[in-house]
């Protein structure tokens, strides 16, 4: 019988997560991993493990610690909420110029870019009624943080932004008017656009990717863009006075949530030309947002997705929007999380080109596309018949993606 293992002192539990950290082995080196276009939030380094049942585990981060262990890490951008690193009443004032200021100095000293701003409207008591409320000042309010977010992504260098309209939406029925607040919407919108052309101009700058990102629920019970397809709607829908400078940030788990294939839904921002940015992450579908590291749920699905995205040169961000486990300690968000986040996409990017030369998966592709050709073309019988046998590379097909995702291909075994 094996005799239970000692308690392990707290001195000793740094060593032991290192030790088995290495003899995890198939790390990339912090090189290697600078050369993927791989994005980490400051608010997901910071995130303190808190929620609406469970009081933080971590203790707060700023984002000098971040920038400096993102570097070390080898994550070469950064990303940011106003509000993550400049107070709400500070906003607009000399003290967001002097944390700006800040923060280009910890990039440079730390080599990484900043890639992307987001304007937080949602945790404020201001957003109750989201940022296209009733009220005008609230709505002025919220052109006014659109544009400033903006500004600062033009000082940090930013290529894009993000919006994330979590609280436009409601609890109850009846009291806002669907179409009023989308209009109230799009015109925050078109403020941040507008904002953009000016000072694209003044800092002599392309102007941002504008992005949207949709969430089906949470915080609002009800929201008035659940998916990234409603958005694409809504940027076409001629209520945007710029919808050339918006395009989409989905988000992997967000399409899970409401029950849709992730794949499927990148396909369509694909085909419209909208898929600017993306933000990674895993989970279980129909459940709520839990933000979980990517691959840790569905590798098989993720490789998928990076299969599509690798055939069409998806070139933007890969941004790690997800939250360290309540579980993992501040040391170990990046001694484990971040780098092993990062690690699995590697990983699964390689894999997903070796899925694309795969020459079984080729020759099987290829033979269902040139189908079976029947000799009368207006027989239905004939034209069945013809690809009956073929389409058993369907599930042939499905195999050898899990093999690739095992290593089988390569030779491994399990036989005994
Ligand atoms: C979520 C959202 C956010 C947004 C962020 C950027 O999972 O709650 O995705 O993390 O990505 O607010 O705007
Ligand atoms: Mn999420
Ligand atoms: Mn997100």
């Amino acid at each position: 019988m094996m005799l239970p293992m000692k308690p392990v002192p707290t001195d000793q539990q740094r060593a032991l997560i290192e030790r088995l950290m290495n003899a995890c082995g198939g790390g990339y080196s912090p090189g290697t991993r600078r050369k993927y276009y791989i994005t980490g939030p400051q608010w997901a380094a910071a995130y303190q493990g808190q929620a609406l049942f469970h009081a933080p585990t971590r203790q707060p981060i700023g984002f000098e610690d971040v920038i400096r262990e993102y570097d070390k890490i080898g994550i070469g951008h950064w990303c940011t909420h106003d509000t993550d690193v400049i107070p709400t009443e500070s906003l607009g004032k000399d003290e967001q110029a002097n944390i700006v200021e800040r923060i280009k100095n910890a990039l440079k000293e730390h080599g990484l870019e900043c890639s992307m701003v987001t304007t937080d409207t949602f945790f404020h008591a201001v957003w109750a009624a989201s940022p296209a409320a009733e009220a005008p000042e609230v709505r002025k309010y919220a052109a006014w943080r659109l544009g400033n977010t903006v500004k600062i992504g033009h000082e940090l260098g930013a290529k894009f932004a993000v919006y994330w309209p979590g609280s436009l939406g409601y609890y109850t029925q009846g009291a806002v008017e669907e179409t009023e607040t989308l209009r109230w919407y799009a015109d925050g919108l078109n403020a941040a656009c507008e904002a953009d052309i000016e000072l694209a101009k003044k800092y002599n700058r392309p102007t941002l990717k504008h992005c949207l990102e949709a969430k089906p629920f949470e915080p609002q019970a009800e929201i008035l863009l659940p998916t990234s397809d409603a958005m694409l709607a809504f940027i076409g829908s001629g209520l945007l006075k710029h919808p050339e400078m918006v395009g989409l940030n989905p988000e992997y788990l967000h399409e899970l949530m409401w029950g849709g294939a992730p794949r499927a839904a990148l396909a369509r921002a694909l085909l419209a030309g909208k898929l600017f940015h993306f933000d990674i992450n895993d989970g279980y579908r129909l459940k709520h947002d839990v933000d979980i590291a990517i691959g840790l749920v569905n590798p098989l699905d993720w490789l998928n997705v990076l299969v599509l995205l690798r055939s069409h040169k998806y070139n933007g961000p890969f941004n790690l929007d997800y939250k360290p486990p309540r579980t993992t300690s501040n040391h170990g968000v990046f001694a484990v999380s971040f780098p092993t986040a990062v690690d699995r996409f590697i990983t699964l990017w390689e894999m997903a080109g070796e899925v694309i030369s795969d020459p079984i998966i080729r020759e099987a592709t290829d033979a269902l596309k040139a189908g079976g050709g029947p000799a009368d073309p207006l027989d239905v019988e004939a034209i069945t018949a013809a690809n009956r046998e073929l389409l058993t590379l369907h599930e042939l097909i499905a195999h050898r993606m899990v093999q690739i995702l095992v290593g089988q291909h390569r030779g491994r075994t399990h036989s005994v």
